[in-house]
């Protein structure tokens, strides 16, 4: 049920409700005519409503939750406070990586909204720009910096113990959407879930392969006990390209409902997966188009490499810079400690290298839901023809079963070589 004294806002009383607050109402400008501020609701997302208010002067965002998930309507109902928990994220990235996240400027626990920075166009939603074509030079070099400074900053390498558990308890009680995408990432896609759905026929025989394959179901289980055991550093828990708005010099992170401490390997290999799925459906774009789309393909693998490989190395610099938590103390991997620093190095290597490995897995399970599970995503909705889709979907299922059992796993160099193969 909702909040007691909770309204739904509308385009209407959303601008009364900013009226009421001098600071944002200042941003917006005077509203000297009953027409000199206005709203339109823009929510494109499965959970929420998001409205972009402008006045003379400026523009506001305002996103509020109501007690249900909008994909479904009122027969999935869902907690408001899931908007709390975007604001404290919000808080938190903000501190480690302002300049790739929108100011939060207020949050009202009452509504269940935030206010936040608007970012106006030319950002775009990235997904919809991908699909539209279009390459963004800086992204991965974005992407990586926002993935190493709130990963590393909130891990116990940088944190001491007490400082890190005061953290994770800002999120322990995100249970509901925590749970959401144990059950719609980690759990339906591989049985005969009503939520499910696929091109059918055409990629039948694929997604029941998902749900019979013993070695499967044994990976998707680690992967599973990764996400909910592993409580290593605070993410934003739905990096994906629908989650980032761009320019080709800007980007920024919205949507950080989901966060809660959890496994590196699942931000860093949802974001992977994504630009792999966007890879993927080119071919069924090009073929609507009637342009070639191969320079933005070039460029979506070159981006996926960048990513990881400009990850580890800021994530290693700020490590080597600040890695005085109480996870490898300095007692035994400091420079004056025997062996220190050939200790560092040793302990730094195996842990990229579990984190990869992760992210590999983490990447399929995420590919896998966008295709055969409950959400899917416009990179394959706008292609109309199942005929165009359906091979576009299949290469893309064929990589994550490949990478969900184990191969090819040993470099992301490879992982992009054997995308491209299956095209
Ligand atoms: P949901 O949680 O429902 O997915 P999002 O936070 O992803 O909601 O927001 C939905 C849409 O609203 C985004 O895809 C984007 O188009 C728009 N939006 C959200 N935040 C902003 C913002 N700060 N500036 C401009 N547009 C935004
Ligand atoms: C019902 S699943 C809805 C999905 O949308 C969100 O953006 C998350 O990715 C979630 O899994
Ligand atoms: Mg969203
Ligand atoms: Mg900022
Ligand atoms: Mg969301």
């Amino acid at each position: 049920s909702p909040i007691p004294g909770f309204k739904a806002l509308d385009v209407a009383s959303v601008l009364d409700y900013l009226e009421e607050k001098p600071d944002l109402a200042q941003l917006l400008g005077p509203r000297s005519s009953p027409t000199s501020w206005k709203a339109r609701e823009v929510g494109d997302g499965n959970l929420n409503f998001v409205y972009i208010v402008e006045g003379p002067d400026g523009g506001l965002v305002v996103k509020q939750a109501l007690p249900f998930l909008r994909l479904v309507g009122d027969d999935w109902p869902l907690g408001q406070q899931r908007i709390g928990y975007e604001a404290k994220a919000l808080e938190t990235e903000n501190r480690y990586c302002p300049e790739h996240t929108p100011t939060l400027h207020l949050y009202d626990p009452r509504m269940a909204l935030i206010v936040m920075q608007y970012l106006a166009p030319p950002h775009v939603i990235l997904r919809l720009g991908l699909t539209e074509g279009h390459i963004y030079p800086q992204l991965a070099d974005q992407v990586s910096r926002f993935l190493a400074q709130t990963l590393f900053h909130t891990s116990l390498i940088h944190l001491n113990s007490e400082q890190f558990r005061a953290q994770q308890a800002n999120f322990l009680g995100n249970i509901e959407l925590i749970r959401l995408t144990e059950q719609v990432i980690f759990s339906e896609p591989y049985f005969d879930a009503s939520n499910n759905w696929h091109t059918s026929p055409h990629l039948d025989d694929l997604a029941k392969s998902f749900q019979t394959d013993e070695k499967i179901k044994a990976a998707i289980s680690r992967l599973k006990a990764l996400f909910m055991e592993r409580g290593q550093a605070m993410l934003q828990a739905d990096f994906h390209t629908g989650s980032l708005m761009v320019t080709e010099q800007t980007m920024f992170a919205i949507d950080a409902e989901f966060a809660f401490y959890g496994p590196m390997a699942f931000d860093v290999g949802k974001i992977i997966a994504n630009l792999l799925l966007a890879y993927f459906a080119s071919d069924g774009h090009e073929a609507a188009a009637g342009q070639s789309r191969q320079k933005q393909r070039t460029w979506l693998l070159q981006a996926v490499v960048e990513i990881w490989e400009k990850f580890e190395s800021r994530f290693l610099d700020l490590w080597n810079a600040e890695g005085h938590g109480d996870l490898y103390p300095d007692s035994l991997f400091g420079p004056t400690a025997p062996a220190g620093s050939k200790s560092l190095k040793r302990a730094q290597q195996d842990f990229m290298k579990e984190l990869f490995e992760d992210c590999l897995g983490m990447a399929a399970a995420v590919m896998t839901r966008r295709i055969i599970g409950i959400a899917h995503i416009q990179d394959f909705k706008l292609i109309e023809s199942d005929d165009h889709r359906a091979p576009c979907e299949r290469r893309a299922l064929e990589l994550a079963k490949s990478l969900l059992l184990g191969a090819p796993g040993r470099s992301i160099q490879q992982v992009v070589t054997a995308a491209e193969s299956l095209r």
